[in-house]
């Protein structure tokens, strides 16, 4: 192995001189990228003790962190004492929990740190960020408003006060949350840029509001808010069986906005009885069946001052105050993202108008349009084209995803929907006056503001259309809650597909405020007896809970998120949830064994139609759910051992030994052989260390053997699927796992990529080689649990790894595993400490690899082949060794 930082190739030169110039006129150490539970600058903060996180820069190779310095103000400029200072020895710099005196709410604190390193720098103080305390309950004053009489209008309302504000504003915040969903409107401008709030929460057990800046919003004189209110997840459709209002049947909103005047004063203005209310141009709006909009019935200026307000306009009807848990928002808004041309007009053999985007994406289309008055325009979405060109809705089932604009006959204007998304590829378009031009519709992809955290990129280019297909997948379900697919009439946070994707999602995305939220819904909706339900927030009956591989979210998530961001808060957090679920298992198994309730299996493994001979991957269902019984336990001693909770460590290692025992009295032959000889059956005993240490090597060799059995073909379902490539390359079979990964026909990962797929696929044959579909009830093309091949390629073909001992990436194992036909392979992750990047080629037999390790973190880097290995700090280092 050559270690070659002092390598004098161009690059490094390069380098040197940067670091050179910069070294004169800047700080050889900064400090950056500030975070307050994971947000930047967050404006509803709960927690008593917020933990600050911050990132090291240095341009030193092998920079340590060596002690800290926090001060905290109530006042950006710091000119008063610190509210709180600390200055702490050591290499702390994630999750650091506030720890001074109690804080008070709705209150803005600035922050900034400091930093020493190892190499005797001291940075200067980063730049201030902030973050503000939320709403206690007793700060509440405003009153719940509604619709009079009963609110059973599909119509959209509007809400509206007009107010003066008397003297110069020195700051102004907006506390605002409603039943269903709301768009805020302020002197005649949309409120922030995201939808779908107040987001989907489990709302019998707590509502979340949001809290916005609207300082430079609101101007001394006159001043009008204007809100309006969709059914959303609230009162609309969700869940099956057409079901409706499942929270509530009155959609209603609650506003507090919080004025403070240059001389000190405050004003309060809240939804009352003052404000008044009228239908607006939402003539209905769900999120399965989309929205109608008819833009003659537009209100001009209704949201702004100086407007008339007529007779249509009601006083409202005040609502008791409710019993639901106002919290704010722990988790990210959603927001518009990638734009995407119209590629193509054409007409279907059917004679339909459809336009194609080019990607599988969830949000909406922009359409510009302009016409006679009256003139209705209709716009259908679906993902694919049938065999014979058609546009294709059959999978939808009984969502309509149909969104319909009524023109007014005025200027050209550009509709989009307020209260609903959809999943689409192809639209189709009835009803457009004049003629369509490409340049009239522009895609929007509408997803949670997560940071890219992950690239990926190999020699492979089919391998790329996989990486991108697992993104979209990722971009397409994470609207607000983890979804199985965003299209059909179903869209709910699927647990078992949620916990299958969730350590792929953390590589690709910062998904710890999105998790963290939902978290805290597994809590809220696990039943009183500890089972979890299917779906969380829970839309469908009690008694849909309890299945192995789903309810063992509540365990294996936040795990997942402790080793990705190392956040102990988490398995705090979670850790009751964790037990219950453990304990529930405990509950209903006899002789230690989960042999009862129903389960969903090894969802959609394979299963082909003419199965004459026995092909079908058919796993035992209570023998899946004994491995999770098993892996749930593990997860649970971890965290406990994590959180030193010493006597539950005895309690579940004994447990876990006796399940073990049981699995393999149950399930094992003498010889090794598993009572389902199917890849599941043998991947989760190897994977979750169920089987006894001499018996796994040729458990290993059974399930590299089956795979061959089937011409190097995957059978795994949803169960399987993540941990196939994990088992055969910890056990050897590197190779067989290239072979699965690179494989071309159905069933695997790229044969929907070769099927011109540009998302995962709920099955793997939702199109089949005749081009026929799979059954309508149930093929959704983004669904992103077999994406979860993810996690295998960031840490074996790129080689970065978590170790779960120091975990967030303080020590990354650095050890790509090339393989197949790949002669090149290139990661970055942007860890809590910074970016890891491993990067490597193969160039006339030899292995060239480049790395990153941020600072305050350090690195093992093992070699290919050679298996050598190097502890390495931080900094950009270069390898080379015979391959
Ligand atoms: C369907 C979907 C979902 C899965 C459940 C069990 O609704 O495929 O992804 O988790 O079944």
């Amino acid at each position: 192995m050559k270690h070659a930082f002092p390598k004098p190739t161009a690059g490094l030169i390069l380098f040197l001189l940067i670091s050179f110039v910069m070294n004169t006129s800047a700080q050889k150490l900064s400090v950056t990228g500030l975070t307050v539970e994971h947000l930047t600058n967050p404006l509803s903060v709960d927690d008593p003790n917020p933990r600050l996180s911050w990132k090291l820069v240095s341009e030193v190779q092998n920079t340590m962190q060596t002690a800290y310095e926090i001060r905290l103000s109530t006042t950006a400029s710091f000119s008063k004492k610190a509210f709180w200072s600390v200055e702490k020895k050591g290499d702390e710099s994630v999750l650091v929990s506030y720890a001074g005196p109690a804080l008070a709410s709705k209150t803005k604190y600035y922050w900034q740190v400091r930093v020493k390193d190892n190499h005797g720098n001291t940075s200067a103080w980063s730049p201030i960020q902030y973050f503000q305390t939320g709403l206690k309950s007793s700060d509440w004053t405003a009153k719940w408003i509604t619709v009079p009489g009963k609110d059973s209008l599909l119509a959209s309302p509007l809400f509206r006060k007009d107010f003066k504000l008397s003297k110069t504003i020195q700051s102004a915040t907006a506390y605002i949350t409603a039943k269903g969903l709301y768009e805020a409107h302020i002197n005649g401008k949309k409120l922030g840029d995201h939808y779908f709030a107040p987001g989907w929460t489990s709302y019998k057990n707590h509502l979340q509001y949001q809290v916005y800046d609207v300082t430079k919003s609101f101007n001394k004189g006159d001043n009008t808010i204007g809100v309006m209110l969709g059914d959303g997840w609230y009162k609309g459709r969700i869940g099956f069986g057409n079901q409706r209002q499942f929270y509530g049947d009155t959609r209603a909103l609650l506003l507090q906005l919080e004025i403070e005047y240059t001389d000190g004063t405050k004003e309060i203005i809240n939804t009352d009885n003052s404000w008044k209310t009228t239908n607006g141009p939402i003539l209905a709006s769900n999120i399965y069946d989309g929205e109608t909009y008819d833009a003659r019935l537009e209100i001009q200026g209704w949201d702004n001052i100086k407007y008339k307000e007529t007779a249509n306009w009601k006083p409202v009807r005040i609502l008791p105050n409710g019993t639901e848990k106002l919290v704010g928002m722990s988790g990210p808004m959603v927001s518009k993202h990638e734009e995407f041309k119209a590629l193509k007009i054409f007409k279907t053999p059917a004679g339909e108008t459809v336009v194609d985007f080019g990607q599988n994406l969830v949000g909406w289309v922009m359409v510009k349009a302009k016409g006679a008055s009256g003139t209705k325009i209709t716009i259908s979405h679906a993902e694919v084209l049938d065999k014979a060109g058609n546009f294709y809705t059959t999978n939808l089932r009984s969502a309509k995803q149909q969104n319909t604009y009524i023109v007014n006959g005025g200027a050209p204007q550009i509709f989009e929907p307020h209260f609903t998304f959809q999943g689409f590829r192809y639209v189709k378009i009835q009803g457009f006056p004049g003629t369509l031009k490409l340049e009239d519709l522009t895609a929007v992809a509408v997803y949670s503001d997560m940071n890219t955290t992950g690239t990926f990129a190999t020699s492979n280019t089919l391998l790329n259309q996989l990486q991108h297909n697992i993104q979209w997948g990722q971009k397409g379900n994470f609207v607000d809650v983890p979804t199985d697919c965003p299209q059909r009439d179903e869209r709910l946070g699927w647990t078992g597909d949620a916990q299958a994707f969730a350590s792929t999602a953390a590589y690709n995305m910062d998904v710890s405020g999105f998790f963290t939220k939902w978290l805290k819904d597994v809590s809220a909706d696990q039943l009183p007896n500890g089972s979890v339900p299917y779906v969380v927030p829970n839309v469908l009956n009690e008694r849909d809970a309890g299945s192995a591989g789903w309810g063992d979210v509540a365990t294996i998530i936040p795990w997942d998120l402790y080793v990705a961001y190392g956040d102990k808060g988490i398995l705090e957090a979670q850790y009751p949830s964790m037990k219950k679920w453990v304990d529930y298992i405990s509950s209903v198994s006899q002789n230690n064994l989960w042999n009862s309730g129903s389960h969903f299996g090894d969802w959609l493994f394979y299963r082909p139609n003419d199965d004459n001979d026995g092909r079908a991957a058919v796993t035992d269902k209570y023998m899946i759910a004994q491995t999770f019984y098993a892996h749930s336990t593990q997860m649970l001693l971890n965290a406990a051992k994590v959180l030193n909770k010493t006597e539950d460590v005895e309690k579940y290692s004994a447990l876990l030994k006796k399940i073990k025992k049981a699995y393999v009295s149950e399930n094992m032959t003498e010889n090794g052989k598993l009572a389902s000889n199917t890849q599941t059956a043998y991947v989760l005993a190897l994977q979750f260390d169920l089987l006894p240490e001499n018996m796994r090597q040729q458990a290993a060799e059974r399930l590299a053997r089956n795979v061959k059995d089937y011409g190097n073909h995957l059978t795994t379902g949803f169960l399987g699927t993540p941990y196939l490539c994990h088992v055969l390359s910890r056990f050897g079979y590197q190779d067989v796992a290239y072979d699965l990964l690179l494989q071309e026909s159905y069933p695997s990962w790229l044969y929907p990529v070769k099927m011109g797929a540009t998302t995962i696929w709920e099955r793997w044959d939702g199109i089949k080689q005749d081009g026929s579909f799979q059954t309508p009830d149930m093929n959704s093309f983004n669904h992103y649990a077999y994406g979860a091949i993810g996690d295998w390629m960031y840490k074996n073909i790129a080689g970065i790894n978590p170790v779960q001992e120091k975990p967030g990436y303080k020590a990354v194992v650095i050890s790509p595993k090339p393989g197949g036909n790949l002669t090149s392979a290139s990661a970055t992750l942007e860890t809590v400490y910074g970016t890891v990047k491993s990067s490597w080629v193969i160039q006339e037999g030899i292995f060239k690899l480049d790395v990153s390790v941020p600072a305050n973190a350090k690195a093992r880097v093992i070699l290919p082949k050679t298996n050598k290995e190097e502890e390495i700090g931080s900094g950009n280092y270069h390898f080379e060794s015979k391959y």
